[in-house]
């Protein structure tokens, strides 16, 4: 065969570097990209989700044009689309005569067995190569997995940070310590004025996307009026620019605080490029070092931050694909109830979850404390069905694709993986969300309220939680205190707390089907 080589560069894979092109050259590669049906709707993504990656698609088809590469780009209202990535790349080997087909390994599990597939199916020789945009290559975490009973990030994060050598001073970390986490408590405070984020003009490309959307998936979840993110490299890299200037400096100190109706405070809003491909991972870690190095911001705030990315985000990685596939049916605690509606419209007397909601709603976007200790601590308590939740996380957030979404879900929020992923959950009662946040003041439920009409959901929730999962998760040395306390109260007190976290669940009304998936 004498054909060129078909390159396959799916939605999240759109960087220059890719490792799929690394060692081809123009004169003999055939780029491939495919706006897919299957894609669209494997589960009923936001409508910002869509238009953000059919937009960031389109924009850097261009990218490549312009350095000279051949880009074959399918539109997904092409007449012969047949709407998956197999169907697509088959018709491409076709059509263009090609002698082989390399491809960056994908993100998510169900792609990847869907590529193993095209070994056996496709007439021409496949190359699947790593994904080399993270730091720590899959064999590298599997390795640091095996054999040990407990992985904990902690540990994982500092060989990172040996690794990249990023706040390091030869073997030590800078600043003496690993870890300034304790610094980065701070809750709201009055009159904080987060800095607003950049806004980025729609261009004609943009547009013509937006109306596909709008036309196309408009009975889907969430809202295409405040569409803002960055989808060239141009408009990320001012979006980055504008993080580590104007917000980095205080991203630590408020990293943990929730302010009704200020839906960014001081986080860096760039997971969707970051996870599309748009800023590379390191680079923007480096970055961020040199804020701190030449004095523009507090070790703490730069040590939290870049311990997100090279920590969490590979930690997070690493565990989806040594889980998976067990992962997507984990359900450790055995949680059963379905989603309530109200994850989908927003309408509950509970200030904190319709706020969450509706910034979801609006921006699909929601930052991290809102999603683990609002959306999440509220799934956990009440005992929702981890798949359920999962569907949600993935649907509803335009940096969501299965391999950081679902670890964030089944292991850090739901405990579904029996605590492979944290070292326990991280349930809380009213009082933290009081503590974090400015919800509370004018909420409908009185959060110093324990039990009864008008009490905080939060609180009886907190105790029912442990109580029924009390054979569970008594053994967890960080559980020890709070099952103390529930065994030192009364009979009677203990029943007051569980018949009122009954009657509150008694009113969840579930979500209709059909919300998530087709
Ligand atoms: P910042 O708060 O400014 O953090 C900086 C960067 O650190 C992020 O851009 C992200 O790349 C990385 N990061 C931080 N925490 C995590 C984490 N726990 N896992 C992986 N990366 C992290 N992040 C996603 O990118 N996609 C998801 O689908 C996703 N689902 C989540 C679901 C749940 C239940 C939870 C608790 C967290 C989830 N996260 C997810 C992690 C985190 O909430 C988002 O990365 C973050 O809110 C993105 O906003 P930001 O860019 O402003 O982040
Ligand atoms: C999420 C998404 C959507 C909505 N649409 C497309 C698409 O039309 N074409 C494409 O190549 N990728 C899309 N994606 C991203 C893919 O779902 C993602 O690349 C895979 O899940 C692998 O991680
Ligand atoms: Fe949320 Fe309870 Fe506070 Fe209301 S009182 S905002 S339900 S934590």
């Amino acid at each position: 065969m004498t054909g060129p080589v078909l390159v396959p560069i799916l939605g999240d894979q759109l960087s220059p570097d890719i490792s799929s092109l690394a060692d081809r050259t123009p004169d003999d590669t055939v780029v491939l990209m495919m706006e897919v049906a299957e894609e669209t709707t494997y589960v009923r993504h936001h409508k910002a989700k869509i238009a953000l990656i059919l937009s960031a698609m389109r924009h850097f088809a261009e990218e490549l044009r312009a350095v000279g590469w051949t880009v074959d780009y399918i539109k997904l209202d092409d007449p012969e689309n047949s709407g998956s990535f197999t169907g697509e790349v088959a018709r491409a080997v076709e059509r263009h005569k090609v002698r082989g087909v390399q491809v960056a390994e994908p993100g998510e599990w169900r792609v990847r067995q869907a590529m193993d597939q095209w070994r056996t199916d496709l007439p021409v020789r496949l190359r699947i190569v790593p994904d080399t945009r993270f730091v720590c290559p899959l064999p590298n975490f599997y390795e640091w997995a095996a054999g040990r009973k407990e992985l904990r990030m902690e540990w994982f994060y500092r060989e990172m940070r040996r690794k990249t050598g990023l706040l390091m001073e030869g073997d030590k970390p800078v600043g003496g310590r690993w870890n300034f986490d304790a610094e980065n408590r701070g809750g709201p405070e009055a009159g904080l004025q987060p800095p607003s984020l950049p806004a980025f003009e729609h261009d004609a490309v943009t547009c013509e996307v937006l109306e596909l959307v709008a036309n196309r998936f408009g009975k889907h979840f969430g809202s295409l009026e405040k569409f803002g993110w960055p989808v060239t490299r141009a408009d990320a890299e001012a979006a980055r620019d504008d993080f580590l200037k104007h917000r980095l400096p205080l991203f630590g100190k408020y990293q943990d605080a929730m302010v009704a109706g200020e839906d960014f405070l001081f986080h860096a809003v760039l997971s969707p490029a970051i996870n599309i491909g748009l800023l590379d991972p390191l680079d923007l870690c480096r970055r961020a070092e040199t804020e701190w190095r030449e004095g523009r911001a507090p070790l703490e705030a730069v040590e939290g931050f870049i311990r997100q990315i090279i920590g969490w985000r590979e930690y997070i990685r690493g565990i989806y694909w040594l889980e998976m596939p067990g992962l997507a049916d984990a359900n450790g605690l055995d949680a059963q109830r379905p989603l309530p509606d109200f994850y989908w419209t927003g309408k509950t007397d509970m200030r904190c979850l319709a706020d969450c909601v509706r910034t979801t709603q609006k921006n699909a976007y929601a930052h991290h404390i809102q999603r683990l200790m609002v959306l999440g601590n509220f799934a956990l308590l009440a005992g929702l069905k981890p798949q359920d939740v999962a569907d949600w996380y993935l649907v509803v957030f335009a940096d969501a694709f299965e391999w950081v979404e679902l670890p964030n879900v089944a292991g850090m929020v739901l405990h579904a993986d029996k605590g492979r992923l944290a070292s326990k959950p991280y349930a809380a009662s009213g009082a933290y969300i009081d503590r974090m946040s400015d919800y509370c003041g004018q909420c409908a439920y009185n959060v110093k309220k324990k039990t009864g009409d008008g009490a905080c959901p939060f609180n009886a929730l907190y105790w029912h939680f442990l109580a029924r999962n009390e054979t569970k998760l008594a053994g967890y040395h960080r559980l020890a205190q709070p099952y103390a306390t529930w065994r030192r109260m009364s009979e009677g007190k203990r029943a007051e707390y569980l018949e009122s976290a009954e009657a509150f669940l008694a009113t969840l009304e579930p979500a209709e089907a059909g919300w998530a998936r087709n």
